[in-house]
């Protein structure tokens, strides 16, 4: 088989470059190591920039989107029993869009269907080949058959877990990594959200999260210890234990109800320099990992393939190098701010187990400058609803 950009992940990433890809009527295969239930079955991000809303929108896939997302004109964080209010709006002028990755991934597995594009689920064994020279080829095997596909380029696109970055030889990557101590526990349940907006809860039990999905389907996670597992929570201990780590007032108001989903998350701080070697191109969490801290992982995500769709169009359509050639630089200089924020607002927020009464002292003076700061506040929102691209 034989396409011009091979596609190696069938998440948001590589869905949404593969749907931008064919707006220009350039031709792309992705391969998918799992099914399409699986990775639709994955709750993940929740909480969209507006670059991300305007790249579905040039793929032709943000109508449910503009039907369906909620604008979120600002946060609110908590500390104690003390809770306040980051404007986004005010000052920015962009709200950020709350609709799930998991509606996302759908809406493109969608457009890619309706569109007749190639989609390869359950490959597994993939093997990038020749990414440094002219004509990189991929092998791979499914149900015990092997195949090859050539290609002009590669997408990397294939997660945190995959092979894409493991192609780049050592002497050439350079990784960078910070481990958080704790996890997040997450859980889903069909019960309206506590508040209109998200909170952000830093208490002496640890972080806590009040997200949504939609007004009858809610998100809400709190830091646990990296050995706990969700088996070892039962909805009841959960739900108890965000009532004690949110404000008084929200813990009365909270509903609760049975767990759709239960999950734990480790926390990470992730880079790989440089995201392009020879034809290979990272894309997303492939090259990058951020703490969910600021919900910048799909939101990065997109601004890689936002970079790269450029530099493969203006490749195909003007025969220029320029784009892909300053892809790398481009997609760092932007993943390096989101990780910083992501850094920062995750420092600020969780119970570190070596944490100092001097630390915690520093904790509640930096809350307590963004609650009375308009610069600090404008500074979070800017961040929060995405820097420019
Ligand atoms: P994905 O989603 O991991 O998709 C990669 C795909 O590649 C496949 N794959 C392979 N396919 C073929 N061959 C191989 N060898 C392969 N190896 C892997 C995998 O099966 C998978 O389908 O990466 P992508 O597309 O780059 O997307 C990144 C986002 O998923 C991620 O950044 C976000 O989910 C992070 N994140 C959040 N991001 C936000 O912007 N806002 C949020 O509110 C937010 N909340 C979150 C999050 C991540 C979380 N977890 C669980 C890590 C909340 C949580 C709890
Ligand atoms: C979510 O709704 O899953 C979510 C929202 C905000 C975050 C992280 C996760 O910062």
């Amino acid at each position: 088989m034989k396409t011009q950009v091979a596609i190696i992940g069938g998440g948001p990433s590589g869905l949404l470059l593969a749907q931008l890809l064919h707006s220009r009527g350039i031709d792309s295969v992705v391969l998918e190591r799992k099914t399409k239930d699986y990775v639709l079955g994955r709750i993940r991000a929740g909480v969209l920039e507006q670059g991300l809303v305007r790249l579905m929108e040039e793929a032709g896939c943000a109508e449910r989107l503009h039907a369906e997302g909620i604008a979120h004109d600002g946060t609110l964080v908590s500390y104690g029993d003390e809770m306040f209010r980051v404007n986004f709006t005010e000052h920015t002028g962009t709200p950020v869009i709350v609709y799930g990755q998991t509606e996302v991934t759908r809406d493109l597995y969608e457009a890619r269907e309706k569109a007749g594009g190639k989609i390869e689920f359950n490959v597994e064994s993939v093997v990038i080949h020749d990414a440094d020279s002219d004509a990189p080829h991929l092998t791979y095997a499914v149900d015990g058959e092997a195949r090859r596909l050539d290609c002009d380029f590669v997408a990397g696109c294939d997660g945190f877990h995959g092979v894409s970055r493991q192609a780049i030889p050592l002497d050439v990557r350079r990784e960078y990594e910070k481990v958080y101590p704790f996890g997040w526990l997450g859980i889903l349940s069909e019960t309206p959200p506590v508040n209109h907006e998200l909170i952000y809860a830093n208490s002496p039990r640890g972080f806590a999260l009040c997200s949504m999905r939609n007004e009858n389907l809610s998100r809400y996670y709190i830091q646990c210890s990296l050995s706990d597992k969700p088996e070892d929570w039962t909805d009841e201990a959960f739900w108890q234990e965000l009532k004690r780590r949110i404000p008084p007032d929200q813990a009365d108001k909270l509903v609760t109800g049975p767990s759709i989903e239960k999950s734990i998350a480790p926390l990470r701080s992730f880079v790989t320099e440089p995201m392009r070697w020879g034809r290979l191109f990272l894309c997303g969490d492939a090259a990058h990992i951020v703490p969910p801290t600021g919900a910048k992982g799909l939101n990065t995500a997109a601004s890689d393939v936002h970079y790269l769709y450029n530099g493969l169009r203006e490749h195909y359509e003007n025969a220029s190098s320029e784009g892909l050639d300053a892809y790398s630089e481009k997609a760092l200089a932007r993943v390096w701010k989101a990780e910083r924020f992501s850094w920062w607002f995750s420092s600020l927020m969780h119970r570190y187990p070596d944490q100092s009464e001097f630390d915690l002292k520093m904790q509640v003076a930096e809350l307590e400058f963004l609650r009375a700061n308009k610069a600090a506040q404008q500074a979070m929102a800017e961040n929060y609803v995405g820097l420019p691209y």
